[in-house]
């Protein structure tokens, strides 16, 4: 069939949203590799489309509806993360995206136009608005909050680049622990045996004090796909508290 790039980019738009948040998310670090396959697949399909029309739309359609189903547990948490809008606004674009790019590839498929028709347009018009008024919210969520900051004795647990800074929490009863994830997306601090379970959205810091009988107990994330997030917490002795 043959296309320009112009008019290829044109009538997918939606994709190339998707392809512009993959990058800026790669560039911030932390990120799965798997996303650069995605990354590639969705170039791949924008290339088939661009030189043989629906075949391309096809593959569009496809990678796109696997690339919102394998995010859902990712997105999910992320969307709870109402007080961390920079993780909260990315994963609304990927969602939205993912769901913008299978709507587009759907209307290529059918022979229309993609995002230039009638229906996409109005979903896009619709969820920009969605993602405008929900990143205000999250922005107002967030200068209302209050952050921890690390107090002397505190014990310091920081999460980056899905790893905790240190696997050996030796505490006494009473400790303070300051928790900090300096990644863009959410991660746990959890003691099950504890019922600890503290949340912590993109760029967030908690302070928590752990009260418990000397022993050796786990901290892990829950976050699926974190299995390597997890250390020991051991218990010394009961503390004055
Ligand atoms: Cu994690």
């Amino acid at each position: 069939m043959g296309m320009s790039w112009s008019k290829v980019l044109q009538i997918s738009a939606i994709e190339v949203v998707v392809l512009i948040t993959f990058v800026m998310v790669v560039f911030a670090g932390g990120i799965e590799r798997v996303l650069l396959v995605f990354g590639i697949a969705f170039i791949g399909g924008l290339y088939l489309f661009k030189v043989r029309g629906r075949p391309g739309a096809m593959m569009l359609l496809v990678v796109s509806l696997v690339f919102v189903l394998a995010n859902i547990p990712f997105i999910v948490p992320s969307l709870l993360a109402l007080n961390s809008p920079v993780e909260f606004i990315l994963n609304l674009l990927f969602l939205m995206g993912g769901f913008g790019t299978i709507v587009a590839s759907v209307n290529l498929v059918r022979g229309n136009e993609g995002v230039a028709g009638e229906g996409p347009k109005r979903w896009l018009r619709g969820s920009a608005t969605v993602v405008v008024l929900l990143a205000m919210i999250s922005i107002f969520v967030k200068i209302t909050e209050e952050q921890a900051t690390q107090q002397p004795g505190d014990l310091a647990l920081i999460a980056q680049y899905t790893e905790f800074s240190t696997q050996f929490l030796p505490i006494n009863s009473g400790t303070f622990i300051y928790l900090e994830n300096k990644d863009l997306f959410s991660h746990t601090f959890t003691v099950e045996e504890l019922n600890i379970d503290i949340d912590l959205p993109g760029f967030s810091s908690r302070r928590i004090q752990i009260r418990a009988q000397p022993g050796a107990y786990e901290f892990r994330c829950t976050i699926p796909g974190h299995d390597t997030m997890k250390g020991d917490l051991s218990v010394l002795e009961t503390g004055a508290g």
